[in-house]
């Protein structure tokens, strides 16, 4: 069955599993955005919980993007198993400090598909993949303003508090 399928796409197997596993990967970080969301939303904080909520979206549209070039390409793709993640934050810094380093272990992921994919010469997948290169770029750069807005405003004071939800809110609209 394998070797059929091979003489029916140039997907080479070892990319197949690194596109399944990124498959899996984004699937997981649109539950962590949601579980996020839920805290955000029953922890007062309801305008960031929205741009939690927006960010679950767009993970799912990742997951679903690379879903179907596996299939496109020739290749299985497998549905990803829905893992635990967690449900509850210490602060709202917290989160995004998360939040930050999720996205870095995403961008660590991406980098190496394509690492793999210049190493077997699959030019079609490197140029796919280099979509997620920018998305990856400018998530990190919103996570990261994020957390440098908790520099600048007090969370422990509950105007601080109003402040960083508003302000936090606003990131995603501003083009990074
Ligand atoms: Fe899928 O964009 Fe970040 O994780």
């Amino acid at each position: 069955m394998k070797d059929l399928l091979r003489t029916h796409t140039s997907l080479q197997e070892g990319i197949e599993k690194l596109l399944n596993l990124q498959s899996k990967i984004e699937n997981d970080a649109s539950s962590k955005y949601l579980a996020m969301a839920s805290w955000l939303d029953r922890n007062g904080f309801e305008n960031t919980a929205g741009y939690m909520y927006k960010q679950a979206e767009e993970e799912r549209t990742h997951f679903l993007k690379v879903f179907k070039y596996i299939t496109e390409i020739g290749g299985i793709a497998i549905t990803p198993v829905v893992a635990e993640v967690k449900q509850e934050f210490s602060s709202f810094k917290e989160v995004f400090e998360i939040a930050l380093q999720n996205e870095i272990a995403v961008t660590h992921a991406v980098n190496k598909i394509i690492a793999k994919c210049r190493l077997e010469n699959d030019y079609a997948t490197e140029e796919f993949m280099m979509w997620y290169v920018k998305e990856q770029r400018e998530e990190e750069i919103n996570a990261r303003r994020a957390l440098e807005l908790f520099d600048l405003i007090d969370e422990d004071s509950a105007s601080g508090k109003f402040e960083l939800d508003k302000q936090i809110a606003k990131i995603g609209s501003v083009e990074a």
